[in-house]
């Protein structure tokens, strides 16, 4: 783990709690967070601790003054779940629980200090005394006033410890920042572009590059990690004749390349839009392999991240003549921190829970029988070769649509079949034959493409269907799956009004 003392590395118990969550969370949750809170699954659920802890703090304050002993073991019970959580972290040591323990002291030391201060305020002295004859309402303003100190502790507490996570994050995100305005993006020998033509021209399609700030983002990570490429290392382990770690700078002296590749999670619903095409440079993996020498006998790479998260891809697609790259740059810059500045792993084919490390930090040559990836054991396949489909950008399903002057309605969208290539698309309207789409010119196998099909509409509702065909012919199934185990297919489907 990159650190700078304590302050960078894992960081505060609110995230440690946080990250803790997210490692235990079932298929069913993950789905039903991604569902219905998308990418913002995370402030959710970071928001969600914020309320649990405020109550818990309204409580302990509430508590504090009738039963003191119920509000100290609510406090150490805290204390202790937290501490759990910190030191359950990839990489976590003794050391990590410094910060926790130091504001479990400050916590311990205000609380006494509450308490002594609504102890010795009794009823009698306030400036209720002036009313003798009428105590009801004196011991419900102490009351209230008790409720009231106990959610401005909870918010001390909590703001606290907030703070403190901000600060440090914040700290060393400056560091990286500057880090990654200093980078020069290498030259590579023979520099990829777009070829003309590959984009079909329509309005509203996803553009052939997407561009990087408008990129999906997918990870486990509560806040993104922020890693310095002056302390960071890649280190190659495992089943090899000799270790190797590179840093930044040797990384520079690699010779690079780049590749266009259509990065896609396997979480992506039929229609949904979590994929993206760039163009990467890198340095090949099996190059950096073959410094270390793989030996015989391994069939899996598994790459570690920065923050812990692991992917085991199959060690053929990492040595074979793909552009398997460790990635320092996608459209010409850096990379961003969320997409795993300063290096990361992008393997043309497969899916990217099982290839694409951000920070990524180790490779471990090893075995299937040995070791397995992060998304594994929580109900995702071994193997993730991406699955040949399309998707309908315009028009929008459910919406009403006219003719243009020649009318026809552009019906467009992407398809893509990594490594393999995609070499046509059909599209579908009712139950119609299926007609073929043109494609926007070729650019890569590894890379999606542009469809359109001028569709000479009639007035009414209609439903159009989408597939695509790859090189080695073979049709996008129409079997229905959802993205568990190994990524979701069928056609996807839209309804439309001609009017
Ligand atoms: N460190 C780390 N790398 C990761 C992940 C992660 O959770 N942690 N998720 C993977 C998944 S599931 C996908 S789909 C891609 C997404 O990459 P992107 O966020 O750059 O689009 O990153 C992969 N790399
Ligand atoms: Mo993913």
């Amino acid at each position: 783990m990159q650190r700078a003392g304590w302050s960078s590395g894992t960081p505060s118990p609110v995230l440690a709690v946080g990250g803790a969550f997210i490692d235990r969370t079932p298929p069913w949750l993950k789905n039903f967070a991604v569902n219905n809170f998308g990418t913002h699954d995370k402030q959710i659920l970071l928001a969600g601790i914020a309320v649990v802890l405020l109550v818990l703090s309204m409580l302990i304050g509430v508590l504090l003054v009738r039963r003191v002993m119920a509000a100290l073991v609510l406090f150490v019970v805290l204390v202790a779940v937290a501490g759990a959580a910190v030191i359950s972290r990839p990489h976590a040591s003794g050391v990590d629980l410094v910060p926790l323990l130091l504001g479990a002291l400050v916590g311990l030391w205000t609380l006494s200090i509450w308490r002594r201060r609504l102890l010795t305020e009794p009823a009698g002295q306030s400036r209720h005394t002036d009313e003798p004859g009428n105590t009801e309402p004196v011991a419900r303003a102490m009351v209230d006033r008790r409720r009231v100190l106990g959610a401005a502790l909870g918010a001390v507490v909590v703001g606290a410890l907030m703070t403190t996570a901000g600060r440090a994050i914040s700290g060393s995100a400056r560091a990286v920042q500057q880090a990654r305005a200093a980078f020069v993006v290498p030259k590579v020998p023979r520099p990829v572009t777009v070829p003309a033509g590959a984009s079909v021209g329509v309005p509203g399609v996803t553009p052939f590059i997407v561009p990087s700030d408008e990129f999906y983002r997918i990870d486990t990570a509560l806040v993104v990690p922020q890693v310095n490429p002056d302390t960071w290392r890649l280190r190659v382990t495992g089943m090899v004749e000799h270790e190797v770690e590179v840093d930044w700078p040797t990384l520079q002296t690699k010779p690079m390349q780049d590749a266009m590749i259509t990065l896609m999670c396997v979480s992506n619903e039929v229609g949904g839009s979590l994929n993206g095409n760039t163009i990467w440079t890198g340095w090949p993996v099996r190059e950096l392999l073959a410094e270390a020498g793989v030996k015989p006998g391994a069939d899996m790479v598994l790459s570690t991240s920065a923050d812990g998260w692991t992917a085991g891809t199959p060690l053929s697609a990492l040595t074979d003549n793909r552009n398997a790259l460790v990635a320092v740059a996608m459209d010409g810059q850096a990379l961003p921190p969320e997409h795993g500045f300063p290096a990361r792993i992008v393997v043309p084919g497969l899916y990217g829970y099982v290839s694409a490390t951000k920070w990524v930090t180790e490779l471990k040559v090893t075995t299937y029988a040995k070791d397995q990836g992060y998304w594994t054991p929580r109900g995702w396949s071994q193997m993730g070769p991406v699955k040949t489909s399309s998707r309908i950008d315009v028009p929008q399903n459910g919406t009403q649509v006219k003719p243009g002057a020649n009318g026809k309605v552009a019906v467009a969208g992407v398809a893509w079949a990594q490594h393999r290539g995609v070499k046509a698309v059909q599209v579908r309207i009712d139950n119609g034959p299926w007609q073929t789409a043109r494609l926007g010119t070729d650019a890569s196998i590894d890379a999606w493409r542009q469809w359109v099909y001028e569709w000479p509409a009639t007035k009414g509702q209609h439903t159009i269907a989408v597939r695509a065909t790859d090189d080695t012919g073979a049709v996008q199934t129409s079997v229905q799956a959802a993205p568990a185990p190994n990524g979701s297919s069928g056609y996807d489907t839209i309804t439309v009004t001609v009017g």
